[in-house]
């Protein structure tokens, strides 16, 4: 059955500009999505922090103060607001023009749009970009869950699982645009490891089991904070020389795809790890922690290697079986599971569900 085209509303993350890095994961799934979705015919408005950009396409910039970043705080900090926050003012230019769009798609991972579900004339959808982080946003993902079902989507099961209503969610996956992607057979010496810079992401294991198997180890990603880097760089003086920062897509396939491996070590339960995709598309397999999303893309023995959470060892032990992995197998992993088209056709489907439920 053909669906029609839709008017669609995005709400982007608050916690930075779209093209900044400091709205991770989202900022790639929004960029996808929306460029996915309009060449299937949907009408996408993306709203997002003023100073974003998105490829070529509009963006509706909103004024004001960022959000503080969700991961960084405990379970049991309280919902905060800064004075003019660009989350509020972000969410009066949904109210304003509502009538105008046939959904509205929410993703900030903030407690503010899951409250707001309920006052809105027009349906608001959200896509939840992390795991559990705090019991605030728990509450306002479960009260969605329990009056909208059908309304909260995510990347993993694993993720959604985290939540304690996993039911409630459609698990959607993520995509990159293959094209942009060069696969290549023949790599360099060195390993890869890509993210933000910040503790839970766990670069420290990756620098130690780099530093035993003897390998060099390119690091790309935004740095996001410092007190953290600064103790990396005190415990291993090399880091500095291996860090090549935030690079755009463009650049960062340029490096990636020379590396032999990309090493993904998260302490927290990573809810899809995009970095595992671009990596997959140049042919570069993928050593991980076995827990989140990674878990789930990693097919081990074809396209990767899967270790026990924490175990710097058994990394070390991936690294000296790299050649048992075919790069061709994960270019190929890439085209089947993680195009755009995939990604769109998941979430056009997820979409006319919440438009027309029953
Ligand atoms: N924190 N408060 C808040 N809101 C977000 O939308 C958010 C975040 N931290 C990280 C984040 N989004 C993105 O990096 C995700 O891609 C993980």
């Amino acid at each position: 059955m053909p669906s029609s085209h839709r008017r669609l509303l995005f709400l982007s993350t608050p916690v930075g500009p779209l093209g900044s890095g400091l709205g991770g994961g989202v900022e790639l799934t929004l960029l996808n999505l929306s460029q996915g979705l309009r060449a299937r015919g949907h009408q996408v408005t993306v709203v997002a922090p003023e100073g974003s950009s998105l490829a070529d396409a509009p963006v509706v910039g909103i004024g004001g103060q960022l959000q503080p970043t969700a991961h960084t705080q405990g379970r049991a900090t309280p919902i905060i607001f800064p004075a003019d926050s660009v989350l509020e003012n972000m969410w009066r230019y949904a109210r304003q023009h509502q009538s105008q769009v046939d959904l509205i798609v929410n993703f900030a991972y903030d407690w503010l749009p899951f409250y707001l579900t309920e006052f809105f004339s027009s349906p608001v959808a959200h896509f939840v970009s992390m795991g559990s982080l705090s019991d605030g946003m728990d509450g306002a993902i479960r009260q969605v869950a329990q009056g909208f079902p059908g309304r909260l989507g995510a990347y993993t099961r694993t993720q959604a699982e985290t939540f304690g209503v996993a039911e409630a969610f459609e698990i959607l996956g993520s995509a990159i645009d293959l094209e942009q992607y060069e696969f290549c057979p023949f790599p360099g010496p060195a390993l890869a490891w890509l993210g933000r810079i910040s503790p839970e992401k766990g670069l420290e294991d990756a620098l130690e089991a780099a530093a035993i198997a003897q390998v060099s180890l390119k690091i790309l990603g935004k740095l996001e904070d410092a007190n953290y880097w600064q103790s990396l760089c005190q415990r291993f003086p090399e880091v500095a020389d291996s860090y090549l920062g935030f690079l755009p897509t463009h650049g960062l396939q340029q490096v990636l795809r020379q590396c032999r491996a990309l090493l993904m070590t998260p302490r927290w339960i990573e809810a899809f790890g995009n970095v595992a995709i671009e990596a997959l598309a140049c042919g570069v397999p993928v050593i991980a922690y076995a827990r989140g999303g990674p878990a789930e893309i990693v097919q081990p023995g074809k396209t990767g290697w899967l270790v026990p959470p924490d175990d710097v060892q058994g990394l070390v032990d991936a690294i000296a079986d790299i050649d048992r992995l075919d790069r061709q197998a994960c270019r190929h992993q890439a085209e089947t599971d993680y195009s755009l088209k995939a990604l769109a056709m998941r979430f056009e489907q997820w979409f006319e569900t919440v438009i027309n439920p029953g």
